[in-house]
């Protein structure tokens, strides 16, 4: 069936590999996800890391979560797995003897936060600590090689997974590139980051995976090289745009190949 996406079929329609799963910081077996909505734990806020927030269970997907920040709006979802060490059970913040923050954004006055905490948290559903599992250590080195196929987080669009190829390989960098998507979603990462997973992860652990897009993968020699990795010198830069970089670089689309259906996301 040409209108259902599988790596088998694709593996071979691509002659390509998929990256071992030695390769990436995940559970050989992954972890069960035994949270349930609207429980609620302790996250790290993900616009000020330093500071632990209470935040509630929107949403559940294979083994991650969709949370939101007790205080915050409902524009600032964000999505974890089970087994991050940006989460744990209340009370863990409190035994550490540090306090409970507000989270950046918070949407009353700052002198409303301790009567806020108390009645967010009063007759809470509080996610049990057996939810949260132990995270997986990191592999001893980087070793992705170019071409590898992978499944990643689409940070742009992080409710979704996708097919996706190692573009390259620098130091403890690699570039995910989204296959079928001509660059636009592709970005560096630390070869230990938790947004990447082995071929297979999203059907053993019940995610959707988002079938590639249906643009048309230049050939290596018209491609233009991907932007530099951001180096701990200049970790703020922007990448350069490509365009600037490739005199290839097409300025109209190519046509779109034949669809398959339920491609768009
Ligand atoms: N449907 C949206 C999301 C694309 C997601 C791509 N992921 C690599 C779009 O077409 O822009």
């Amino acid at each position: 069936n040409k209108e259902t996406f599988t790596w088998e079929e694709y593996l071979k329609e691509t002659s390509s590999t998929p990256a071992p799963p030695n390769c990436f910081r995940q559970s050989r077996v992954p972890p069960t996800n035994d949270f349930k909505m609207g429980m609620k734990l302790e996250a790290h806020d993900p616009r000020n890391s330093t500071s632990v927030c209470i935040a509630t269970v929107m949403g559940l997907m294979g083994t991650r979560l969709r949370l939101r920040l007790d205080g915050s709006d409902n524009t600032n979802d964000f999505w974890r797995l089970v087994d991050s060490a940006d989460i744990q059970p209340i009370g863990t913040c409190e035994k550490n003897g540090d306090m409970l923050q507000p989270p950046l954004g918070f949407r009353m006055n700052a002198s409303s936060w301790p009567m806020f905490l108390l009645r967010t948290l009063s007759g809470a559903e509080m996610a049990p600590a057996t939810a949260f599992k132990r995270e997986p250590a990191r592999p001893p080195q980087n070793g992705f090689k170019p071409g590898m196929k992978l499944e990643a987080v689409d940070k742009k669009n992080p409710y979704l997974i996708c097919p996706a190829t190692i573009g390259e390989v620098r130091g403890d960098e690699i570039f995910v590139m989204f296959d079928g998507w001509r660059g636009a979603f592709d970005y560096w990462c630390k070869y230990d980051s938790r947004d990447i997973f082995p071929v297979g992860w999203c059907s053993i652990t019940k995610h959707s995976l988002q079938p590639p897009g249906n643009s048309v993968t230049l050939p290596k020699s018209l491609q233009s090289p991907p932007p530099p990795p951001p180096s701990s010198s200049s970790s703020q830069t922007k990448p350069t745009r490509r365009s600037m970089q490739s005199p290839y670089r097409l300025s109209t689309p190519l046509p779109p190949l034949p669809v398959r259906k339920g491609v768009r996301g």
